[in-house]
């Protein structure tokens, strides 16, 4: 314990972010002929305040397909829900996988307004689940020893106003901190 508190007040004000380094990749990895582009998504009109109550909807709502995401770079103001037709009061399940093509360290970035959950290779990475105007989360950082697909889920909710969903990264091989790039996603073909 003594340790600990020595480590912590020498170097006061830096946030410690411990890795994710519990990701499982796809397994079996899917094949490539039974990929598509992007990611699914199904939507829920419903208004909500938070993650929690969109869950308790889609316990006896069917989600409706909408077009997949080729990418989750959506800041688009007043403008429709993601692919949605609707500007507010929308639930979107995301689902697909996405590669990192090779081992090592990755850094994400979230950017939400409203609530939204990330879970990739079945480990929730980042949760910000209520209404909020725009916010970035911190850096999150993820480790992995296997390249390859894993699966990820992103669960999100538009209450009203203005929408954003984005999702950044640094990873082996892309270089500086950009959005995910299409190439890296993708979802089973129906
Ligand atoms: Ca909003």
């Amino acid at each position: 314990m003594a340790v600990v508190l020595t480590v912590a007040f020498a170097m006061p004000g830096l946030a410690i972010a411990s890795p994710f380094s519990n990701l499982k990749p796809a397994d079996p990895q899917p094949d490539a002929a039974a990929l598509a582009p992007g990611l699914a998504v199904d939507y829920y009109g419903v208004l909500v305040n938070s993650l929690r109550e969109l869950e308790g909807h889609m316990k006896y709502m069917e989600g409706k397909a909408g077009p997949p995401l080729p990418m989750l770079n959506y800041s688009v103001g007043m403008e429709n829900v993601l692919t949605s037709n609707s500007d507010d009061m929308v639930g979107a399940d995301i689902n697909g996988f996405i590669h990192m093509k090779e081992p090592g360290r990755y850094v994400f970035l979230v950017h939400s307004n409203d609530g939204v959950r990330v879970t990739i290779g079945g480990q929730m990475i980042f949760e910000d689940p209520d209404v909020h105007a725009d916010r970035f989360s911190d850096e999150i950082i993820v480790e992995i020893s296997e390249p390859g697909w894993y699966p990820i889920h992103v669960l999100y909710f538009e209450k009203r106003n203005t929408s954003t969903l984005e999702l950044y990264w640094e990873a082996p091989g892309y270089g500086d901190m950009d959005f995910v790039p299409a190439e890296a996603f993708s979802h089973l073909r129906e």
